[in-house]
């Protein structure tokens, strides 16, 4: 455990404080934040005394990162990015965060700690099932890993044949994985001819979507091993924000690295320890995209009470839903607002259209139902066939998810009355 991680509160604050000095330094260097804290009084760093001066600055939202894009959130000289990670925007443009090597080698720090904190050591064999690439759970943890002297196995997401295999052949003791992944991996165990004793799987590491206490439940007693609740988002780095230790009681939020607050959704006044509301997360140790109170709009609560492993950082509760309408679709966020521009795009498509997502399996699926002009219904369904791959491919563009596409005649979905039910989530609540 390193130092920072037991650290008396005192002592936790004046860092953070220091800190949150420096991130407005460098936030003062972007145009976004220079003209928003210069609109509140705020031209240089000195201008944060106290840690409840926080408190004067405005949320920064998703869509002011996406107003910003690509550079206006930018505080350092492109010289100096090495990097760039994007998730999907409430529209087509996404959200950019940028980062130089400071700031790579920081949260790699995190994330090494993360894994760490689950107790998981050098000697442990890590497969990372987690998708490589813009999104950042794969190579969020994979620096973390390498850094904490596991050895890492890069094997991104899906291909279930193929991550038995290397499970198998390099004796993988640790994963990382979204856990509707997990419960998908059980499930086809015995039709690859996999048996528990095959595996030598000590530990899961989950996050990128929401799960109850009872899917832990079911994937620790399905493989036999502990598993351990990840959270983070892009905006935060990703991965490595907060991140339960092996007494699996909430997630420790790294308070040295990001400065928490809760919510009141209606209000947006603070809520007191243990009541639930929206989590704002500032960034403290990110030079080239710095985010001061940034509304995650994920739904949590802090434990009041200490955890037992002597970190002083607190722990937030399991997410109980977000404030916004993104769905979260195999670990990949989606706005509907994101379909329907893709829909909206294509002349062939009428206006009335659903979004269905339902579980397969253990896996979900996005169903995208429209209605199209009656003529192109003939006995020869090549057309038919053809928008609808077209309209696949479109939405996987936009999405990064393939989803199956039914075209209808017109009149066949239910006419809005009111405010249209677009969106049918048919997922089992948790
Ligand atoms: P990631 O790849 O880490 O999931 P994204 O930016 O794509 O990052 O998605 C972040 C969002 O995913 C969060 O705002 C939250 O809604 C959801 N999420 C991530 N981890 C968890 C978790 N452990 N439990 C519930 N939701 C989570
Ligand atoms: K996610
Ligand atoms: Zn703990």
């Amino acid at each position: 455990m390193t130092a920072v991680e037991t650290v008396p509160r005192e002592e936790l604050e004046k860092l953070q404080l220091a800190r949150l000095r420096e991130t407005v330094g460098h936030a003062l260097k972007t145009p976004f934040y220079s003209r928003r804290l210069g609109g509140i009084g705020i031209s240089r760093p000195e201008d944060i005394e106290s840690l409840e001066d926080l408190k004067k600055i405005p949320y920064t939202s998703k869509d002011d990162l996406r107003s910003a894009f690509p550079y206006g959130m930018l505080s350092i000289p492109l010289d100096d990015v090495v990097r760039l990670h994007a998730s999907s925007g409430t529209t087509g443009t996404p959200t950019v965060i940028y980062h130089n090597q400071h700031d790579l080698d920081a949260w790699t720090a995190l994330s090494a700690r993360s894994i760490l904190c689950t107790g998981a050591q050098r000697r442990d064999v890590f497969q990372n099932m987690m998708t490589y690439g813009l999104f950042t759970g794969g190579l969020g943890l994979h620096y973390g890993a390498e850094a904490a002297g596991l050895l890492v196995i890069p094997a991104s997401s899906g291909n279930t044949k193929r991550q038995f295999k290397l499970m198998k052949d390099f004796g993988t003791t640790v994963v990382h994985a979204t856990p509707s992944y997990m419960l998908h991996l059980a499930s086809r165990m015995e039709a690859e001819g996999i048996r528990l004793e095959d595996l030598a799987l000590k530990k899961a590491l989950v996050g990128a979507e929401p799960h109850s206490e009872d899917i832990r439940r079911k994937i620790e007693e399905l493989f036999s091993i502990d598993v351990y609740n990840s959270y983070g988002l892009s905006e935060m780095n990703g991965p490595g924000v907060a991140f339960e230790c092996v007494f699996k009681q909430g997630m420790h939020v790294w308070e040295d690295n990001y400065i928490m607050e809760i919510i009141d959704r209606e209000s947006l006044d603070q809520v007191e320890d243990g009541e639930y509301g929206e989590l704002v997360l500032t960034t403290l140790c990110r030079q080239a995209t710095p985010l001061l109170r940034y509304r995650t709009r994920d739904i949590t609560a802090v434990y009041p009470d200490k955890c037992p492993c002597g970190r002083t950082h607190r722990r937030i509760q399991r997410f109980t839903g977000r404030t916004d309408d993104m769905l979260i679709i195999n670990g990949v966020n989606v706005f509907p607002s994101q379909i329907e521009e893709v829909i909206m795009a294509m002349p062939e498509i009428g206006t009335n259209y659903q979004i269905v997502v339902q579980k397969m399996g253990a896996l979900d699926k996005l169903i995208v139902k429209t209605e199209v002009g009656k003529n192109i219904f003939t006995d020869d369904t090549r057309d038919l066939k053809a928008l609808s791959s077209r309209i696949a491919e479109n939405l996987k563009v936009s999405i990064s998810i393939n989803p199956t596409v039914e075209l209808h005649e017109p009149g066949f979905l239910p006419v809005a009355e009111g405010k249209a039910v677009r969106v049918l989530d048919q997922r089992p609540r948790m």
